[in-house]
């Protein structure tokens, strides 16, 4: 490596290799992967995973590269001698954000999980420009500024398929780009993303406003636009069937090409739809396969038998139905099709709620999904059961045997090799490293719970990763906070039913209780990190509460030296690896039956965090796996919610009327010191909202919520009891390993050869 890395630097850049900058390293070093990853590529196996996904967050990818093709050591060496510091390179590094959230790093995990467990497998997806909004913060609001990612130096690989597509009004020429999945220890891969040479950056406006009708220069700009009004909707839908009308096309071609006379497709593809974001290529493989001869009958049951549906959320508002006069300008090829497979559910069944265009004319893409598909997941045990017993209980009375749940995981490269050096080597020091390859090897780490030197090193770890997250926001962003604290960490993004603000209304509590003169054993560290999507007002709102309260905090010396919150900027993947070793109390407080699964929970879990949380997705699961002694579980059960719902018998003024506490905290909102801080109109929004709407019932929970907390925050004194509470969770996390969840997929609905 030291020869390969000196040749080239003299070779590219006429220079020794101390003599370059990090930029060209980092080039040097992306050039040096590609070539590696390519001697990975392997064209075995007959039948071929396409992981169809609009989003596929997959973060900076240097580093999991080099891990993944067991390079890291060598190279961090190498560098070493010549005065380089790797992670300082990996700074130059621009983080790809083409995802929202936990459903696009779900499909990343996956992606890894995939070439690692030497499957045959790509992901398809959309060559957005600029990722999802840079977030950042001017007079305690959220201002949102365009993204990029995209610079020369690059991992993408221009490759030459390319192929024509046809909307209502025009026609396009697609490319595609390549960017290599490098397995651990194994195969490479590909995530094919798919672009137009003719996309203009300079169609943008102030902030991320751009023309939305401009379809020809805006295509693949941006990860979904806004969809508050119809030109948002339309570019989104056009999004939607670039993505899987090229998606098909590339499907067919290489089916083909492995042997399939087209008539036995599911023999060579599945295809798994993440999401209803790629629904479409339902209708628009039935129409490539009758346009090549095949007829209408038999090209729907060979899709049927090709393709399967993850559903990643039971929020109605979040379930995608399109007007059909949408589809009919965009897609018009489409319709007829849609319309013919709506026919045929009408024709065999007579309940209109399992239709797939209602009465309005509207389409339900999650019923083209399940009436069509030959699997329908959830993505944990109780998402699963509530889709089977309530959300779509009229389509698992129809099709019990698509069923199935496949409960998240997350890859143990990136979230536990790449971000905590530390513990990893603490782990292997201790039980070897098998665990890398098989995760549920993690258990025999349950040996040392009672061992107090292992317990106590364990601590210490902690504390250097709190230690280096204090000096890098100190650094990146000038915040401030006791590195000597309890690190209570929510991350994720903002939405009323995750419940940040329940989490603000404990800080007023805290800060109350200081005021009066409580003073905390240890001082408390609050962090929140959360995009808010640029159209919804309340969430924005509850950003405002939170930059507020910082401000507040931070200014008084009375409580400051023992209260710390802040709202780090523009939360995203970099972070989320910087933040989550360094925490003790991971806040998954959702309303339960609303968080489908969650994957920051098991993130945090596996380095050495101690959940906070309802009985919610995946958070059951973690519960039963580490016992009621090792989690913090708060709030009423998800049949209690859904009860709440199906009565109407919530009513938050209730308890702001009663419960004088819960009223000084709401009104503190509005109160004297947060008005001079903060802007009226929205902390009187958000009041006004908890007293009058509170949809996701934040007051339900909230007096449960601060008991729990304080319990935790007591427990964490006794530094040995938590330090075993600490390594239980490490132990426990083996079963959330992505690798496990992608060998389900593979046996239960994929069946790859
Ligand atoms: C829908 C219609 C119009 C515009 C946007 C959307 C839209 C966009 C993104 C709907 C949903 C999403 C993303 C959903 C998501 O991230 N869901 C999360 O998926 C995770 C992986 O399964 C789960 O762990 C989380 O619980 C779930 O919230």
């Amino acid at each position: 490596m030291e020869q390969k890395l000196c040749y080239m630097a003299e070779e590219h850049l006429g220079k020794t290799l101390d003599a370059c900058t990090n930029q060209e390293i980092y080039g040097l070093l992306l050039q040096i992967i590609k070539e590696e990853a390519k001697k990975k590529e392997s064209m075995q196996g007959k039948r071929k995973l396409y992981y169809i996904s609009a989003e596929f967050l997959i973060g900076k990818l240097l580093s999991n590269n080099l891990i993944n093709l067991k390079l890291y050591d060598e190279v961090k060496t190498v560098l070493e001698k010549y005065g380089k510091n790797l992670s300082e390179i990996e700074e130059v590094e621009m983080e790809p954000s083409l995802g929202n959230g936990g459903l696009g790093r779900l499909a990343a995990c996956f992606l890894d999980s995939i070439a690692t467990l030497g499957l045959n497998g790509d992901g398809i997806g959309l060559n957005y420009h600029y990722g999802l909004f840079q977030q950042k913060f001017e007079n305690h609001l959220q201002k949102e500024v365009p993204n990029p990612w995209l610079s020369e130096q690059s991992w993408l690989t221009k490759t030459d398929v390319t192929y024509p597509i046809s909307f209502g009004n025009l026609t396009v020429q697609s490319r595609m780009y390549d960017i290599d999945v490098t397995g651990y220890e194994n195969r490479t891969n590909k995530l094919h993303l798919f672009d137009i040479e003719t996309i203009d950056e300079s169609i943008v406006e102030d902030g991320i406003h751009f023309n939305k009708e401009d379809i020809e220069h805006n295509l693949t700009l941006f990860l979904y636009p806004d969809d508050s009004d119809e030109q948002g909707r339309l570019l989104r839908i056009y999004q939607q069937y670039f993505m899987v009308s090229n998606g098909a096309r590339l499907i067919l071609d290489e089916c083909v090409a492995r042997g399939s006379n087209l008539h036995d497709l599911h023999e060579y593809a599945a295809i798994q739809i993440n999401d209803t974001h790629p629904t479409m290529v339902i209708p628009e493989l039935i129409r490539l396969l009758t346009e090549k001869g095949i007829d209408m009958d038999e090209a729907i049951e060979i899709v049927t038998k090709t393709c399967a549906y993850t559903n990643h959320t039971i929020l109605s508002e979040a379930l995608e139905k399109w007007p059909i006069h949408y589809l009919k300008k965009v897609v018009p090829q489409l319709v007829p099709i849609i319309e013919i497979l709506d026919d045929k559910v009408r024709r065999k069944f007579e309940d209109s709620s399992v239709y797939i265009i209602d009465k309005s004319d509207v389409v339900h893409m999650a019923h083209i999904d399940i009436h069509y598909g030959y699997s329908v997941n959830g993505v944990a045990a109780l998402h699963t059961e509530i889709l089977k017993n309530n959300e779509l209980n009229n389509f698992y009375r129809i099709y019990p045997e698509k069923f199935n749940n496949k409960t998240n995981g997350i890859t143990f490269r990136r979230w536990l090799m790449h971000c905590n050096h530390a513990l990893t080597d603490f782990i292997t020091d201790k039980i070897g490293d098998g665990f890398k390859k098989d995760a549920s090897e993690l258990e025999k780490l349950l040996a040392y719970k009672e061992d107090e030197t292992v317990l106590s090193d364990l601590l210490k770890i902690k504390t250097e990763c709190k230690k280096a997250l204090v000096s890098y926001l100190k650094q990146t962003q000038g915040i401030e906070l006791w590195e000597n604290g309890i690190f209570d960490i929510q991350i994720k993004r903002l939405h009323e039913y995750k419940r940040q603000q329940m989490n603000a209304l404990y800080v007023i509590y805290k800060y109350l209780e200081i005021k009066s003169g409580k003073i905390p054993t240890t001082p408390i560290n609050v962090i929140f990190g959360a995009k808010a999507a640029p159209a919804y007002t309340i969430a924005k709102d509850i950003i405002h509460l939170i930059l507020c309260l910082q401000e507040l905090i931070q200014k008084d010396p009375e409580v400051h030296p023992y209260l710390n919150v802040v709202m780090v900027e523009n939360y995203n993947v970099t972070l989320a690896e910087k933040l989550i070793p360094a925490c003790d109390l991971s806040e998954q407080i959702s309303l339960a039956s609303k968080e489908a699964s969650g994957t920051g929970n098991m993130k945090f879990m596996l380095n050495g965090a101690v959940t906070l949380g309802t009985m919610d997705g995946a958070n059951v699961e973690i519960a039963d796996l580490v016992g009621r002694e090792n989690i913090y579980i708060f709030g009423e059960s998800s049949q209690e919610v859904i009860d709440h719902y199906n009565k109407g018998d919530y009513h938050p003024n209730w308890y702001y009327e009663n419960d004088e506490e819960v009223r000084k905290l709401i009104d503190f909102i509005v109160s004297e010191p947060m008005l001079a801080i903060g802007q009226e109109e929205n902390l009187r929004r958000l009041h006004h909202e908890l007293i009058h709407k509170d949809w996701f019932m934040t007051l339900l929970d909230l007096k449960d919520y601060m008991k729990k907390k304080e319990e935790a925050y007591a427990d964490y004194e006794n530094r040995m009891e938590w330090a075993k509470k600490m390594l239980t969770n490490i132990a426990k996390a083996g079963f959330f390993s992505s690798d496990r969840t992608i060998a389900q997929y593979n046996e239960e609905i994929w069946k790859l050869s």
